[in-house]
């Protein structure tokens, strides 16, 4: 019976939530661009196992705000605290307890959902002063589970996994083991390449051509945001067009678009693009709702 749920993972900045998340999911990286900015929660990252399958999620709303924040945004994060299935929410075992803390734990005291305090980055304090700071945190809330833990080390994240699935109920697999992440950003680079594609061209090729962005990982040892997007048109005359003689047209739009979407995560990028034809895509729901079209 496999398990699955959704994981809200809160904290305040700095604490390791990125690098969190990293070591869970491995070289498959949650894309982490704080341009972006939506009221929407997204998806962060999804892990797939024997056991089953977590979702985690962001919850923009949730930490202490520089500036005013509408009680929308308030209220949406509350409101998916309650409906998560763990609450991770995430301390930093070094700077001790702040008043961002403090701000989320009152957050979380109308959530009925079960909510773990995650102390991170135990590599940098003495056991004596982490049951301390556990103590002090305890006095604030009444915590389901309190896992310390060293993300960047990957030191007992397998016990906070262990605990999250012990909390998960048996639940479909959401999502396709290979879709890591579900970013606004995935949208925004399949237009990047798109506009390349029409403006090099010269609009020789219709608009009705689509950008499905394949893959989108940070592999290890490589600093660059490795992203495979494929170029759909309708017949062979427009894939001819897109590529080019010898390939020139389709390396001009990769490095073009490339350009662009380091802009857009702040990081390099190693873009890798293919043509493909697909007869009447426009009539497969399966792609509308990829490229997000609908909803
Ligand atoms: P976020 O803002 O919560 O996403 O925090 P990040 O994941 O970006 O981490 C902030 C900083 O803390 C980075 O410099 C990380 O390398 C560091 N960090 C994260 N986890 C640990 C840990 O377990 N131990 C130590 N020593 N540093 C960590
Ligand atoms: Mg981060
Ligand atoms: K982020």
């Amino acid at each position: 019976m496999k398990k699955s749920g959704f994981v809200a993972l809160i904290g305040r900045p700095n604490v390791g939530k990125s690098t969190l998340l990293n070591e869970v999911l491995g070289q498959k990286v949650a894309i982490m661009s704080d341009k972006a900015q939506t009221t929407r929660n997204r998806i962060q990252g999804v892990y797939t196992e024997e056991r089953g399958q977590i979702v985690f999620i962001d919850t923009p709303g949730i930490h202490k705000p520089k500036h005013r924040l509408g009680d929308f945004m308030m209220k949406i994060a509350q409101t998916t605290l309650g409906e998560v299935d763990v609450v991770l929410f995430l301390v930093d075992a070094k700077e001790g307890k702040g008043r961002g803390d403090l701000f989320i734990m009152d957050r979380l005291k109308n959530v009925n959902t079960p909510v773990f305090l995650v102390v991170n980055k135990i590599d940098e304090v003495h056991p004596d002063d982490l049951f301390l700071l556990i103590d002090e945190y305890r006095k604030e809330f009444d915590f389901t589970e309190v896992i310390p833990v060293s993300a960047l080390y990957g030191n007992n994240t397998n016990t906070l996994l262990d605990q999250v699935f012990h909390y998960l109920e048996e639940g479909p697999q959401y999502y396709p083991e290979d879709q890591v992440t579900d970013h606004p950003e995935r949208f925004l680079m399949s237009e990047m390449i798109r506009e390349k594609v029409l403006h090099l061209t010269h609009e020789e090729v219709p608009h009705s051509i689509a950008v499905e962005i394949e893959q989108i990982n940070r592999r290890e040892n490589n600093r660059a945001i490795h992203v495979g997007a494929v170029i759909v048109v309708e017949r062979s005359s427009q894939k001819g067009i897109i590529i080019g003689k010898q390939g020139k047209m389709l390396k001009e739009i990769g490095q073009k678009a490339r350009e662009d979407i380091e802009a857009l995560l702040g990081s390099k990028v190693f873009l890798e693009l293919w043509v493909r034809v697909e007869k009447d895509w426009r009539n497969k729901g399966k792609y509308l709702k990829d490229f997000g079209y609908t909803t």
